[in-house]
């Protein structure tokens, strides 16, 4: 195991989507030991706090993109500190957080990295745009602009160039896919392992693919976009848009370990955890052992 010099950011932002909560995200990780879990496997840490929120931006009134000039504010302002935090040479963990802050974390990750690889570890592909979009939550968008669709103000953020190519994009757990995200993931070829896939091929086939694929594409890096509503709902309740038939508390350890070992990945954001909806932290707590697994803890 590698050690790491790690810096982690909070992004108590809940503009994304409907339900309040998800902003107490940041919160729940650290009181579930998310910065202990790390030191303990050796790792340096430093935690850089959380970023602040304007709730100005709150209730915003807009028919396709809900609270748009919030999630602009935080994407850029986040984007300016993940960028920071990669120059220093130190691995970022994001906290969520909605997973519309993704468009921020990935924009601040494509400054330093001309060919990045994403793993999308997700219930739903959070690939529509702001035409496709059935709810105008901008959680479900957030892959699509950093592939350089949808609205401009938002595949702008640090600048308008795609920041991850489609084919760097590997999709994990999908399960909840709108029509129009379909035919985006058609017409750009994107690798999508389904929980038909994950049945039948099992996961660890699935993330030896998944791995090939990425260093076949030859990466300089991976970010793991980890929305805990990737996993069953029977183990991670506290999230705002729960899918049933998802990935099982193993399967998504298993997962974690092929990466740790793999050794490819570079960057790290946990989102959607909603301690409100949630069950006593469980979500948090789930989250976290993910954590432990991913950044290196062993079972013997
Ligand atoms: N997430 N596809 C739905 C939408 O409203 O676009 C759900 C998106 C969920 C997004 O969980 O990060
Ligand atoms: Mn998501
Ligand atoms: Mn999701
Ligand atoms: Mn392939």
């Amino acid at each position: 195991m590698k050690t790491l010099n790690i810096a982690v950011i909070g992004v108590p932002s809940d503009f994304g989507q409907n339900r309040r909560g998800v902003d107490m995200g940041p919160s729940a990780l650290r009181y579930a030991g998310a910065i202990e879990r790390l030191e303990n496997l050796g790792h340096h840490v430093e935690d850089l706090g959380d970023l602040h929120i304007d709730k100005k931006f709150h209730n915003q009134i807009h028919p396709t993109l809900k609270n748009v000039d919030g999630v602009v504010d935080i994407s850029k302002r986040l984007a300016g500190e993940v960028n920071a935090i990669v120059k220093k040479g130190m691995f970022p963990v994001v906290l969520g957080g909605d997973h519309s802050i993704a468009i921020g974390t990935l924009a601040g990750l494509a400054e330093n990295y001309e060919n990045l690889g994403v793993i999308w570890y997700d219930a739903h592909a959070d690939m529509n745009t702001e035409e496709t979009s059935p709810s105008g939550n901008i959680h479900g968008m957030p892959l699509a602009v950093a592939m350089g669709y949808g609205a401009k103000v938002l595949t702008a953020i640090q600048g308008d160039f795609p920041k991850v190519k489609p084919e760097n994009v590997v999709l994990i757990g999908a399960r909840s896919i709108d029509e129009g995200e379909k035919q985006f993931i058609r017409e750009h070829g994107i690798q999508v392992y389904t929980m038909h896939d994950v049945d039948r091929l099992g996961m660890t086939a699935v993330m030896q693919e998944a791995i090939i694929h990425l260093e076949g594409q030859h990466v300089d890096g991976v970010h793991l976009s980890l929305d805990l509503d990737g996993i069953d709902p029977l183990y991670t309740p506290g999230v705002g848009t729960p899918v049933p038939g998802g990935l099982s508390y193993r399967e998504s350890h298993l997962a974690m370990e092929m990466l740790q070992d793999s050794n490819l990945i570079t960057s790290l954001e946990l989102v959607e955890v909603n301690p409100i909806l949630d069950e006593r932290n469980r979500t948090a707590e789930v989250a976290v052992t993910l954590l432990g697994s991913l950044m290196g803890e062993q079972l013997v």
